[in-house]
């Protein structure tokens, strides 16, 4: 049976002369245009990266090498007596578009307990920290002190560095990355908020129900991990954390130095911490307006505007690329739904309610292009519910997951050896003889 790595290099080989032919007998055909509303705000809509990993439509949200979120759950094998596929199945899926055979996903599964030991020197520069630092400076962190063992650092410095094949080193870090960040996440989740007790590895496990075990965490979170960690995988190349650790890695900065970035993008509170805000906001609604009383359609409405009115986003609603709810929002939902105890949660219910009136509040706002509810309006509910009661953490489960997307895409890159991203600056005053003039004359 060919290893993973063996199939991805047949996979990269196959499809490079499309990227070849593209650039240099198309290269020319324009593909989109830029406005002064684009170059101002964000390059929202700009169609200037290429990525076959997922893709997201503003109406129907993420495919995953063109599958649904149900159907990507449904076609890949299933994690022992769980309905979930395991991470390491989803891994192979994302790297080469086919699903695994159980053979090929037991291989990855194995490959990955390979790679799983973290040196100590992570463990001591996270020790080093101050145990407020919230924990994705410390994942931020581990990513970087893990480094100087970067294998595509080492083959660039080697004198042999040959861009046909600089891709496979990229996947050794990448493997390697997605391999360990469970684990550093475990232990940063004990070494935070458990006194440093620290769980071995059960070498037995999946990734998904091994990071279960290492947090403490019951039999029924295992799915849970497995879960969450392949809806958060990617979100096309875009977003702030899968574009800055594509951007970083351009300059051909190893895949650590790239996927530090990429986390640090991640813990802004308008992208991966919004999940964390949400928490936040709930748990303060129910302090301030609550206290006596059981929540209201009403008295959600009041808390929204309140938000609104004192300049501040609803966290959890909005999206810069969807027009309707996530996907990934109605899949954790379902989830709520047919889990017996979490279904008639409390916070859960509340959850529920705010998805009925916030998105009335935010259309009435009038502001927001998409008023309904992101990823992250739905995640910290189940992580709450499962006693993981430390919602500055959620965001690292986050980080985690999203690794597996953006170490897919970055292998990619480099297999097809995509160039460094250098967009063009404009000044003001070019934008406003431009706009006096009508638009730029394009010679
Ligand atoms: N609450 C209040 N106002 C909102 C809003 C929200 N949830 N979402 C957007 N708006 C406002 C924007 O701030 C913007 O206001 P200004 O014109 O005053 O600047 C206006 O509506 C237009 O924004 P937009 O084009 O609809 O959205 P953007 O593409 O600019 O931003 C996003 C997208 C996600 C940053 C934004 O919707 C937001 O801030 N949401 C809340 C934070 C959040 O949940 N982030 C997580 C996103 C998913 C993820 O990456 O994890």
């Amino acid at each position: 049976m060919a290893t993973l790595k063996e199939t991805l290099k047949q996979k990269i080989e196959e499809f490079r002369p499309r990227t070849t032919k593209l650039t240099k007998e198309f290269g020319k055909v324009i593909i989109d245009q830029v406005t002064i509303d684009q170059a101002i705000g964000g390059a929202r809509d700009i169609r200037s990266l290429v990525t076959d990993i997922s893709y997201l439509d503003p109406q129907e949200g993420i495919r995953f090498r063109g599958k649904t979120i149900p159907e990507t759950f449904e076609a890949l094998p299933k994690a022992p007596k769980s309905k979930y596929p395991t991470v390491e199945s989803f891994w192979y899926f994302l790297l080469t578009g086919e699903v695994p055979t159980q053979a090929q996903v037991d291989g990855v599964v194995a490959e990955w307990k390979t790679r799983q030991v973290v040196p100590s020197y992570v463990w001591d520069a996270l020790r080093a920290l101050p145990r407020d630092s919230h924990p994705m400076v410390m994942l931020s962190v581990a990513m970087l002190a893990l480094q100087k063992d970067s294998k595509f650092a080492a083959f660039y410095n080697s004198g042999k560095f040959n861009k046909m094949t600089a891709w496979e080193s990229v996947y050794e870090d990448a493997s390697d990355i997605v391999a360990r960040i469970p684990i550093i996440a475990a232990f940063i989740y004990n070494l935070k908020y458990k006194g440093d007790k620290q769980i071995a590895i059960d070498p037995k496990l999946d990734m998904g129900a091994n990071f279960a075990h290492m947090i403490g965490q019951s039999e029924e979170y295992k799915d849970v991990a497995r879960m969450y960690f392949i809806l958060h995988s990617d979100h096309e190349s875009g977003n702030v954390s899968a574009h800055t650790t594509h951007l970083v890695h351009s300059a051909l900065s190893d895949p650590y130095y790239a996927y530090s970035a990429g986390l640090n993008g991640l813990a802004g509170p308008l992208h991966g911490l919004a999940n964390q805000e949400v928490l936040d906001w709930t748990i303060k609604f129910q302090e301030k307006y609550c206290k006596n009383v059981e929540p209201t359609k009403e008295l959600i409405t009041k808390a929204l505007w309140d938000t609104l009115n004192a300049g501040q986003v609803v966290p959890g609603y909005g999206h810069a690329v969807l027009r309707k709810t996530d996907p990934r929002y109605m899949s954790q939902r379902e989830f709520c739904l047919n889990t017996p105890g979490l279904k008639d949660d409390k916070l859960f219910k509340l959850v529920s309610m705010i998805f009925e009136v916030a998105p009335v509040v935010l259309t009435e706002h009038g502001k927001t292009k998409n008023p309904w509810p992101n990823v992250d309006a739905q995640s910290g509910v189940i992580q709450w519910y499962y006693g993981l009661k430390e919602w500055d953490f959620y965001t690292v489960l986050f980080g985690v997951g999203r690794a597996l997307g953006c170490m897919a895409n970055i292998t990619w890159d480099r297999g097809l050896g995509y160039a460094i991203e250098r967009p063009k600056s404009v000044t003001t005053a070019m934008l406003e003889k431009w706009a006096a003039e009508g638009g730029r004359k394009l010679s």
